[in-house]
């Protein structure tokens, strides 16, 4: 449980904070804090109303809530196919590489669809490289859907379990690139019915109530089916994780807490909940 450690530190300075307030009995403080954790000033009083401010009660009200965003991950069909999507440097790429190496033994292709962004493809060779895992590799420039039909064939005439596509960060707002990924949808579907079976939405927390837009964003312009959200090993935001599930009632699969390959933890709401409130 050394992942859970990573998260467990991350969150050390608001827990330590939020804890002072709940000890001096200080409500206001306590609201501060909430609202600068970005839990969103509703959902706030909501909270601080049914919980009367008491910590116990208020973590169990979190748990609750965050309950609803548990879900194991499960692979429908051989090979699954997950797009991994979310906009400029929330973490996907370091996710791809984490998920790879989670899930080595189900035999895993990694595409670079990420045809966009310079050096892009360099930056997926070397984890592919470092996490020992088979690569369909691009150039900058390339069709993206171009790279996935070649990355799903592929995966197809060698029987490899699990397919992960590597997307360009690109705001929801960005229409050409938002058609770019309808076109990588559209074209897994044609060699694989059912592809992309995941599209997972990876957030980077510290970008708190901004990034909570951005799902919105996603969400209503791709068909997101959970959640990655990242960065969690250090940032003052973490509490934006509550609007997110209470707002979009999505899965949350996974929480990144590092750069490294193995920092990632299944999202697990009692944990996060200790995490954050301590006890
Ligand atoms: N601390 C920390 N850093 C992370 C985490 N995930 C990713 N990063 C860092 O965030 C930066 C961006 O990560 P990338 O994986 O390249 O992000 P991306 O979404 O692929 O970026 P683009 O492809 O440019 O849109 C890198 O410096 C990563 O090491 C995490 O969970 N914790
Ligand atoms: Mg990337």
């Amino acid at each position: 449980m050394l992942r859970l450690k990573k998260l467990k530190s991350g969150l050390a300075r608001l827990r330590g904070r939020l804890k002072d307030a709940f000890k001096k009995g200080d409500r206001e403080a306590l609201e501060e804090l909430m609202i600068s954790a970005d839990m969103g000033v509703e959902i706030t009083e909501e909270l601080l109303a049914e919980s009367g401010g008491n910590r116990e009660r208020l973590s169990e009200i979190i748990a609750e809530i965050l309950k609803q965003a548990e879900k194991d991950f499960t692979f429908p069909s051989r090979p699954t196919v997950v797009m991994v999507a979310g906009t400029n440097g929330s973490g996907k790429t370091t996710t791809v590489a984490k998920l790879a190496v989670l899930w080595r033994e189900r035999e895993v292709l990694i595409a670079a669809a990420d045809t966009y962004r310079d050096a892009a493809g360099l930056q997926l060779e070397s984890w592919a490289k470092s996490t020992q895992t088979d690569l369909v590799a691009s150039t900058q420039g390339q069709d993206a859907g171009a790279v996935v039909y070649d990355a799903l064939k592929k995966a197809l005439a060698k029987d490899y379990g699990l397919v992960l596509l590597d997307t360009a960060g690109r705001l929801h707002t960005r229409r050409d690139l938002m058609a770019e990924a309808s076109k990588i949808r559209r074209v897994s579907a044609k060699v694989i019915s059912g592809a992309p079976h995941e599209i997972l939405l990876v957030m980077d927390a510290s970008t708190g109530q901004n990034g909570l837009r951005q799902v919105e964003g996603f969400a209503g312009s791709l068909d997101v089916t959970g959640l990655v959200v990242t960065k969690l090993d250090g940032t003052s935001k973490a509490g934006v994780i509550i609007p997110i599930v209470k707002r979009f009632g999505l899965p949350i699969y996974f929480l990144g807490v590092g750069e490294q390959a193995t920092d990632i933890i299944p999202f697990k709401a009692r944990e996060f909940t200790q995490a954050l409130l301590g006890g």
